[in-house]
């Protein structure tokens, strides 16, 4: 498989995909590994997980230039993505010394319940953040006492391919965690179809995340499910206008809008549309698209071909485009940020998912009506709330359906808070302390203390 880079088109790698039957082999290393990462004491699992943030660390600068070479990110979210992966281990790696069951009192005996690893759990990563999505899910995975087999995504895999060098040098055992390159209809759909793998994690389309969920149910396979996403930024008459318009472009352009948590509904309260629109033109126009290895850019290109293909479809010669970015000629899969204003709202442009630099603004009438429009999709990932009214930006934060809520700000993602989606964007969360249990299950052990013959 030829890994090209998206700013340049030229291949920068050759990896070998995976077959099922070296996924078979290496589900069966993890699972003879099981016993053994098991029983390392509490206290060593976490020195493991520490030196391999610190290996994580101390490789920092080339993990993230890998990923702007493999992945078009901007230099600086791709030191920002290397570092998450280092702060996601460290966070776990105080996990193994806290994984407490409880004592419950009962009559004749004592009850203790225990928190077990599942076993292999398989973990299914996209193309638009390979290293973040493959820690949040390997990181607790390891620290619970599992053993993890990851499948990065055709596109990007040499990132996951170096954390897992890493972690070897950092002691972990090879079998312990095994990165698996290769196609998803191969490698992805052992994992669901394999006895021996007790769960699936899967970041990716909510078309495949629907086909996973049904091969799971197959064998009641645990799964975690991280999905698309329409998220709506609302804009209150009442917000910082200027900040609310200022910041937009990053809710919805950071990573190309590659994003699943993109902001790519802009709701702006009908009175103050026009003026939003016009803070918004130089905000759009002013974004720093290129070269995405330079210090200073903003914004790379999409990911591949296809993907440009994708984006572009969306758009025709009757699309109402408000106003457009730059975007570089020549090699690389470069689109301009673009602003539409759509008037129907079963306009595929305010329905679907682009998974682009496009934004559609939409005016609402009032409160009721925001929530409304917000909540009008099948998705339900993320959005923020621009509001100087204390009130109002919890009654919508309440309202609104979706998983990770952001106030007179666009951030969704801290890796000690919960992360995930309401409705069709998936099921289960990542991130924060309750991730663990999602790497466990409860098991309750009575234990008779009545003497003579009971
Ligand atoms: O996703 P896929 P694609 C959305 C976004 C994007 C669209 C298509 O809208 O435009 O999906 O992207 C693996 N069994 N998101 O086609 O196919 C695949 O190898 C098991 C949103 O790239 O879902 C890859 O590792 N695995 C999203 C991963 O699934 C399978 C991130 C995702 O690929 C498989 C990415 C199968 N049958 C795309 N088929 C987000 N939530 O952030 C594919 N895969």
């Amino acid at each position: 498989m030829q890994v090209i880079n998206p700013a340049t088109e030229e291949v920068v790698a050759t990896v070998e995909l995976t077959s099922v039957e070296e996924t078979d082999a290496a589900i069966a290393r993890a699972q003879a590994a099981l016993p053994a990462w098991r029983a390392v004491a509490p206290g060593d699992r976490a020195r493991l997980l520490r030196r391999f943030a610190d290996a994580v660390d101390a490789d920092l600068e080339h993990l993230a230039r890998l990923e702007v070479t493999n992945s078009g990110h901007t230099l600086g979210n791709a030191r920002w993505e290397a570092g998450n992966v280092r702060d996601v281990l460290h966070f776990y790696a105080a996990a193994p010394e806290r994984l407490h069951g409880k004592q419950i009192p009962v009559p004749g005996g004592v009850n203790v319940t225990f928190h077990e690893p599942l076993g292999v759990v398989g973990i299914i990563v996209p193309w638009n953040f390979p290293m973040p999505i493959a820690a949040w899910g390997f990181a607790p995975a390891l620290a619970a006492g599992n053993t993890v087999v990851l499948k990065p995504a055709e596109l990007t895999p040499l990132t996951a391919l170096r954390l897992a060098e890493l972690a070897r040098e950092a002691g972990i055992p090879a079998d312990v965690f095994q990165v698996l390159p290769g196609e998803g209809p191969v490698v992805g759909q052992r994992f669901v179809t394999h006895p021996a793998v007790r769960k699936v994690v899967f970041t990716g389309s909510t078309a495949v995340g629907k086909r996973i969920m049904a091969g799971c149910a197959e064998q009641v396979k645990r799964v975690t499910l991280e999905l698309g996403g329409k998220s709506a930024n609302i804009v209150f008459a009442d917000a910082d206008l200027e900040k609310a318009a200022a910041t937009a472009p990053y809710g919805v352009f950071d990573n190309a809008g590659q994003d699943c948590c993109a902001r790519s509904r802009i709701l702006v309260q009908s009175t103050v549309y026009d003026r939003f629109l016009e803070l918004l033109e130089p905000a759009v126009k002013g974004v720093v698209v290129g070269d995405p290895a330079a210090e200073g850019t903003e914004m790379g290109p999409l990911i591949s071909a296809r993907q440009r293909e994708r984006v572009t479809s969306y758009l025709s010669d009757d699309t109402p485009v408000a106003f457009r970015g730059e975007a570089p000629d020549g090699p690389g899969f470069w689109f301009p940020p673009t602003v539409v204003t759509p008037t129907s709202l079963t306009d595929p442009l305010v329905t679907e998912e682009i998974f682009g630099p496009v934004v559609a603004v939409v005016p609402f009438t009032d409160e009721a009506d925001a929530v409304r429009l917000a909540n009008d999709t099948e998705y339900g990932l993320s959005g923020s709330i621009w509001t100087s009214d204390v009130g109002r930006a919890f009654r919508v934060s309440r309202a609104v359906e979706a998983g990770n809520l952001s106030v007179n700000s666009h951030s969704s993602v801290r890796y000690w808070t919960p992360f995930g989606g309401f409705k069709q964007s998936g099921l289960g969360r990542e991130l924060g302390p309750d991730a663990l249990d999602a790497f466990t299950e409860v098991k309750n052990v009575f234990l008779s203390t009545e003497g003579g013959e009971g």
